[in-house]
């Protein structure tokens, strides 16, 4: 029987296991790549692995998430970054090179490799058809290491496309018609894979547009095939000698299959306060604006930026409306700089913002108090922003450009006086990687740079034979990882993990933290009680080390989103879910409870405990695989590799 690109790649890197859906398998991890926000953490755990060389295919460092450097924590971060990656043999991306996924689809991205990234927007890559998958900074690490990578063996969903997108719908609608068909939840253990004749209708930056943002329905990766298009791409990018082609056999069978016609497509937002609220353009037709904010991993491509030029030119955005525009790399920005669109923007009265993440992890530009804003993003959770009341809708490119210069939401399909920008594929990217660091060949002399910023990586002990301890927090459904550590303003603790744990659960319960912290002081162990989809969104592994460092031993939840659920093991903490959902109604806050045998249970391989809260008695599930559970005995993936357990792999035999 013939195979998907899925398997086919997932075949070609399989270190061990079998590929049927649900088993655990290992697989070779060819390249990485860390960010700044994500990335201290995982070179202090390489750091702490004890190894002197990356030994993977290709590891690049980018700093794109926090450039403001408003104090010495993001300078030092940035510092210690390019030291590390000079001394390991990584490459290193400056500050205002770019967003590390739109500067890895240019310039590093190949067919038919895996990348593993400690982003959760990783699978952008998967619209040049690798397959990309995003993890916390311990996996990257252990990647880096040559370690392989340890996943759930994928369900596959074909995603067919039919037809062609008709003026004014973009990739941007159709990711957000894949939302509005899957949602953000209950997808767990599944790669969409694209398929079909509209495949290639469709450019690379569009197909990564699709991939990008699939990370909000919570798959393990999303994968375009490597056909004619694609090699134009890598050719434009100077690359073409790289390209190999990936397609699925005619005859590959998939776990599910679902089909989208293009020609149906029609201009989509994402409304408040999540990106699975998906509702027509027209339906919002008139509403007014305050802020329009054009950039982001999901759409700041030379394509989607040169639309926006054609839409501005010869207008003026209104007094009040703030138009940001922050092209997603230097190559992009460069080329809109020679061909005369920055000249446009800045007639229009947009705010010329740096090639970087910036607005969209919530670190500058939050909007004015109830204000909506307009994003071409891919995450509108509940004060991600830096307003809690602001509401923010998700758009492409184009519909948010439009309504910058009117003020208002514009349907532009009612709209005849509107012309549709239609913008060529370059046959020729600007291709100057003069931001890129490249490590040298000798690094003895290099030496590593770390400010006071700069913290350990943090250990946890080994499970404790017995829970005993507290529920210090009962939170409710899609509880996101922007809600348990807070980005924005605090992100210059990402290197500080005591720091940084003042801020868990900041938005949800300001107590939260000092609550943990004394019970933790006074002997007791913290679980976490969560609804639906707990850790949904962000790769971040702090939102796992910093409950760890306040003593979160457990957290039992009716179901809990891959990333997080892995960054959890990682850390130490059980990952527990209830047998009956409806279990859940019977715990609350404060209470004391136990599950007596834990480590006995874990060691044994039971699949379930019992959780006891005075009388009562909850069944919960303990779904680990026989690795996971070592690593939990142990106290987490650092102290198990430390320890000698079982990272062989790969590279580093
Ligand atoms: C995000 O979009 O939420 C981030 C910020 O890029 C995160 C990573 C982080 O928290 O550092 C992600 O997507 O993984
Ligand atoms: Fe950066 Fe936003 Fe993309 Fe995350 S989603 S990598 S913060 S641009």
């Amino acid at each position: 029987m013939g195979r998907h690109i899925t398997g086919k790649i997932l075949s070609e890197h399989l270190v061990s296991g079998s590929l049927e859906p649900g088993q655990e398998v290992a697989i070779r991890i060819d390249q990485t790549l860390t960010q700044d926000a994500t990335g201290t953490m995982a070179y202090l755990q390489f750091e702490a692995m004890g190894l002197d060389r990356v030994r993977n295919e290709l590891a690049v460092s980018y700093v794109d998430h926090n450039t403001i450097q408003a104090g010495f924590e993001n300078a030092d971060d940035h510092l210690y970054l390019q030291t590390v990656a000079a001394k390991y043999g990584i490459i290193f991306s400056r500050p205002g090179n770019g967003i590390c996924h739109q500067v890895h689809l240019e310039r590093f991205g190949v067919p038919g490799k895996t990348l593993l990234g400690s982003d959760s927007h990783t699978p952008t890559g998967g619209g040049i058809g690798m397959l990309a998958i995003g993890a916390g900074g311990l996996d990257v690490a252990v990647a880096m290491g040559g370690g392989p990578f340890h996943l759930i063996a994928p369900r596959v969903c074909r995603v067919v496309l039919k037809g062609r997108l008709r003026p004014w719908a973009t990739a941007k609608d159709v990711i957000l018609h894949v939302l509005r068909l899957f949602k953000t939840k209950g997808n767990v253990g599944w790669v969409l894979e694209y398929d079909g004749p509209g495949v290639k209708t469709l450019t690379v930056p569009e197909r990564a547009t699709i991939t990008n943002m699939g990370a909000e329905c919570g798959v393990t990766t999303s994968v375009f095939p490597s056909d004619e298009v694609t090699r134009q791409f890598m050719e434009a990018q100077g690359r073409g000698a790289q390209w190999r082609e990936m397609r699925a056999d005619a005859d590959a069978s998939y776990d599910r299959e679902v089909e989208i016609e293009l020609d149906e497509i029609e201009p989509l937002a994402a409304a408040p306060h999540s990106p699975d609220q998906v509702v027509t353009v027209a339906s919002l037709a008139g509403m007014k604006v305050d802020q329009v904010l054009i950039g982001s991993c999901t759409n700041s491509s030379y394509q989607d930026l040169k639309a926006v030029t054609k839409i501005l030119e010869g207008r003026h955005v209104p007094p009040s409306v703030s138009l940001g525009i922050a092209p997603g790399s230097r190559q992009v920005m460069k080329m809109l700089a020679e061909d005369g669109s920055l000249t446009v923007w800045l007639a229009a009265g947009a705010r010329l913002l740096e090639t970087a993440c910036g607005f969209c992890i919530g670190n500058s530009l939050a909007p004015a108090t109830d204000a909506v804003s307009l994003r071409t993003s891919n995450r509108n959770f509940e004060g991600r922003s830096g307003t809690q009341s602001a509401r923010v809708y998700l758009v492409s490119p184009e519909i948010a450009a439009l309504a910058a210069v009117e003020g208002r939401v514009v349907d532009p399909l009612i709209r005849t006086d509107l012309k549709h920008p239609r913008v060529k594929t370059p046959k020729q990217y600007d291709v100057d990687d003069a931001m890129l660091v490249y490590p040298p060949a000798d690094a003895a002399g290099v030496r590593v740079i770390r400010g006071p910023n700069i913290g350990a990586p943090p250990r946890n002990e080994p499970l404790p034979e017995e829970l005993n301890g507290v529920i210090a927090i009962k939170v409710g459904d899609k509880i996101t990882t922007d809600h348990i550590m807070p980005a924005g303003k605090r992100l210059i603790y990402r290197s500080n993990i005591p720091a940084y744990s003042a801020y868990v659960f900041e938005r949800v319960d300001p107590d939260f933290a000092r609550r943990a912290a004394a019970a933790r002081d006074a002997g007791m162990h913290n679980i976490i009680v969560a609804g639906e989809s707990y850790g949904q969104g962000s790769s971040r592994e702090h939102a796992a080390l910093c409950p760890m460092f306040l003593g979160v031993k457990a957290v039992v939840a009716k179901s809990i989103e891959r990333i997080h659920a892995a960054n959890l093991i990682n850390a130490g903490i059980v990952p527990l879910t209830f047998e009956t959902a409806s279990d859940y109604n019977r715990l609350q806050q404060g209470q004391p409870c136990r599950v007596p045998g834990l480590r006995a249970a874990m060691a044994s391989g039971a699949a379930r405990v019992t959780l006891r809260c005075g009388d009562d008695e909850i069944g919960l599930r303990m779904d680990l695989t026989e690795r996971q559970r070592a690593i939990v005995l142990a106290g987490g993936l650092l102290n198990y590799t430390k320890a000698g357990g079982r990272e062989k792999g790969a590279n580093n035999t």
